[in-house]
């Protein structure tokens, strides 16, 4: 016996976060079974994707979490103050869902995909609502950069069904997240693949204490095909972390082979002369909307009170 005679506390185990509402979690064990945890310490913090050690506790009462594992990764966004507000965690793909309707953000776009690649995540982009085939002409002509560069591009519809077969099977080795502008149909989607989605969700949110309130829970669930979705309420305006501004540069990946034609090394990629971007920019090689988008998401970091300038 390694515990201490007097301890009548059950050893810890291992689980995962599959919803978080504050103190309030439900953990998944090992074995795949449900447990309502508390988070034990006012300093532990968990989101959904964390890895967890957990036990009962010693009268039988409740379960509790005891310790966070250390994470692979961290999806935030800036809360009103400033600070990182963490939303899932050990995340392997992030997927952009977009559609030609409501109007397409290329530059929201574009951040999504920077969160992948500084998480660093895979990142997916989905055009959803593929069957409006005249709306969608233009969108899926502008995807085309993409593919270029090496993004993976899958079109569906969760209306007719066309494309779920390959996105469930893209989904199938990942814990992923969809992002996307309000309207795009990522709940459409989440039901075309999870056709009780309502229900599990619903089961889940009673088990934080929050059964009415659906919406503000964050919930992973297993897919039948394999792989696991993370259905987080607090991406709906999703605003990439805060990052030094050097490392805006490596978000956008198609600036990495010319960037190594800069004259300087901590180019910036603005005004700089020998700059191997902008000859890529003004030959073609890179997007000259991508480079604008760089600059924006670069302002952005310096003007915000999360960027370090
Ligand atoms: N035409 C079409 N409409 C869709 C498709 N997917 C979703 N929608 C519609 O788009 C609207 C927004 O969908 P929703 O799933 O709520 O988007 P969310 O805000 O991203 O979760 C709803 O009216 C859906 O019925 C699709 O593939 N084709
Ligand atoms: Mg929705
Ligand atoms: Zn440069």
């Amino acid at each position: 016996m390694t515990r201490q005679s007097g301890c009548r506390c059950p050893a810890p185990s291992p689980g995962r976060i599959i919803a978080s509402h504050g103190p309030r979690v439900v953990v998944e064990d090992e074995q795949g079974q449900r447990h309502r945890c508390r988070l034990s310490g006012r300093k532990l913090r968990a989101v959904c994707g964390d890895r967890a050690q957990w036990r009962r506790a010693a009268d039988d009462s409740e379960c509790l979490v005891t310790a966070i594992l250390p994470r692979e990764n961290a999806l935030g966004r800036p809360d009103k103050r400033g600070r990182v507000q963490v939303i899932a965690a050990n995340l392997t793909q992030l997927i952009a869902v977009v559609a030609p309707s409501p109007p397409p953000d290329l530059y929201m776009l574009d951040r999504y995909l920077a969160a992948a690649a500084l998480l660093p995540a895979r990142a997916l982009i989905v055009l959803n609502k593929a069957e409006l085939s005249g709306e969608a002409a233009q969108l899926r002509l502008a995807l085309k950069w993409f593919t270029r560069i090496g993004y993976a591009v899958l079109e569906t519809s969760a209306q007719t069904g066309a494309g779920m077969e390959a996105f469930a099977e893209a989904l199938e080795p990942h814990t992923s997240i969809l992002l996307g502008q309000s309207g795009v149909g990522k709940s459409s989607l989440l039901n075309r693949l999870l056709p009780d989605v309502s229900a599990a969700t619903a089961e889940i949110s009673a088990a934080t204490g929050e059964g009415r309130h659906t919406t503000v829970v964050s919930v992973l669930h297993h897919l039948p095909r394999g792989g696991d979705i993370i259905d987080s309420p607090g991406v709906r305006d999703y605003a990439p972390p805060p990052v030094e501004p050097v490392d805006v540069a490596r978000a956008f990946i198609e600036f990495g082979d010319p960037a190594a034609y800069c004259r300087f090394s901590d180019c910036m990629h603005l005004r700089e002369p020998g700059c191997g971007v902008r000859e890529a920019v003004e030959s073609g090689a890179v997007d000259p909307r991508r480079y604008e988008s760089y600059r924006r998401l670069l302002r952005l970091m310096r003007a915000s009170k999360w960027g370090h300038s």
